[in-house]
């Protein structure tokens, strides 16, 4: 059974704030092991690759074997029923439709003073995709990293992908291909974290590192950052439901237990004014824990960390929404885009009872990677700006520069930076000379 609050309840601050202070990533500190596995494949590149990927996934490559040939990726793809790669392609044309509108626009004008200024995007060279082996190797995933990278214009784009014992998801490779990327590597862990940010002799270096890992992963993502540029260390799954009562509670139930079957760490928190609703749904959702075939999973997420929250309207559930800053928020309200203006606070919003949150993990367009841990109060979802960079512009004629230069040579003196001053002074003075003459 969930905690179950109710906002009229003397006890609820406290409650409440014991809910936003639960930790539930118990993440073991690696980072030691980490740095050494780093530091080894910096000393001896692919040979330090090769010989951890034996040790931890039992594989034997060489520098040779290290990527997936095209003729081994078709032979993977060959495996995929029609149906999954008609799946895939649509929820691929959606993701790159939704992202090409990202898209930001440069741009350039004159100000008063006669300057001209602006700013250009461009992409990254090239990004490294993480994608975890095993049973969170998610081919949708593969489509959200690959896709706004794509999109962005960036030129290469790799994945590193462990295959434990040689096991490959025949689906993670379907979906590389439609999403464009260049290269497979099946390496994963640190190790391949490091490969992508310090290159090997086989394996050439990115710039931007992206996707979901364990432990070990994010441990390595962090340490590699600032020598390549990363997208979020991602923590555990989390969906937020608002309801008025009106949708059957057998779906929300569903929509709760969709993220709560992702992870024993995963949070799904229903809030409601209607207290008959919220016993409903709670008894729907412990219906349908009899049967899930992730069901321990499921069941040890919400018994841990899912909470039932009855309101006094729908309107205080959206403050305490926006206290938790959910990954994702339902709105199972009669007019969700009016009590969508509420909310300030959240990574991604699905409005409406026909909306379930897997449309967005699949096919609805917009990106599934999104902040969590409350981090929706400051950072956004992955997007293509995530492989673009902002360059500015700034060019000066005479005349702007006499009118603001001076004002540069004063703040210049003020720091005792006199060459910054004399480069500006140099310049009126010529300007000075040629309007004297
Ligand atoms: N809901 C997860 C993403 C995902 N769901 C992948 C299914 N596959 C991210 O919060
Ligand atoms: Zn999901």
């Amino acid at each position: 059974m969930a905690h179950f609050l109710d906002t009229s309840d003397p006890g609820f601050d406290a409650q409440f704030d014991a809910l936003l202070g639960l930790k539930r990533e118990d993440a073991p500190d690696v980072d030691a092991a980490v740095a050494a596995i780093i530091a080894d494949v910096r000393a001896r590149g692919d040979a330090a690759v090769i010989e951890l990927t034996a040790k931890f996934d039992r594989l034997e490559l060489t520098p040779e074997t290290l990527a997936f040939t095209a003729a081994e990726i078709d032979a993977q793809i060959a495996q995929v029923s029609a149906a999954d790669m008609q799946a895939l392609e649509l929820a691929a044309e959606r993701i790159r439709a939704y992202h090409a509108r990202q898209m930001p626009e440069d741009a350039h004008w004159t100000d008063a003073a006669g300057a001209r200024l602006g700013w250009r995007f461009t992409p990254v060279s090239a990004a490294g995709l993480y994608v975890p082996g095993g049973l969170a190797s998610y081919p949708s995933s593969v489509l959200m990293n690959a896709i706004p990278a794509s999109v962005a214009g960036v030129e290469r784009l790799v994945i590193v992908c462990p295959t434990p014992d040689g096991a490959v998801n025949p689906l993670v490779l379907a979906a590389a291909r439609i999403a464009g990327v260049d290269t497979v590597y099946r390496i994963g862990g640190a190790q391949a974290i490091a490969a992508l940010a310090y290159g090997t002799a086989t394996i050439a270096p990115v710039d931007k590192i992206t996707g979901p890992g364990n432990a070990y992963v994010a441990a390595a993502k962090r340490r590699v950052f600032g020598r390549v540029g990363i997208d979020m260390i991602a923590g555990p799954s989390e969906i937020l439901v608002i309801s008025d009562g009106s949708a059957d509670p057998d779906w929300l139930a569903l929509d709760l237990l969709s993220q709560a079957e992702h992870d024993q760490s995963a949070q799904s928190i229903l809030i409601t004014p209607d207290a008959a609703h919220a016993r409903a749904v709670t008894a729907a959702v412990e219906a349908r824990l009899e049967t899930l075939e992730r069901a321990e999973i499921a069941g040890a997420s919400w018994r841990d960390n899912g909470a039932v929250i009855v309101t006094r309207d729908l309107s205080e559930a959206a403050r305490l929404s926006n206290r938790v800053a959910p990954e994702h928020l339902e709105l199972c309200v009669a007019e969700p885009s009016a009590l969508a203006e509420e909310i300030t606070h959240a990574g991604a919003i699905f409005l409406g009872a026909f909306t379930p949150e897997a449309i967005g993990d699949y096919v609805g367009g917009p990106n599934h990677v999104l902040p969590t841990a409350r981090s929706a109060r400051f950072s956004s979802g992955l997007s293509v700006m995530d492989f673009l960079k902002r360059t500015t512009l700034a060019e000066m004629t005479p005349r702007a520069l006499a009118a603001i230069g001076p004002a540069a040579e004063r703040l210049a003196i003020s720091e005792s930076l006199q060459a910054h001053g004399l480069s500006v002074r140099a310049r009126l003075d010529a300007i000075n000379l040629e309007s004297d003459a």
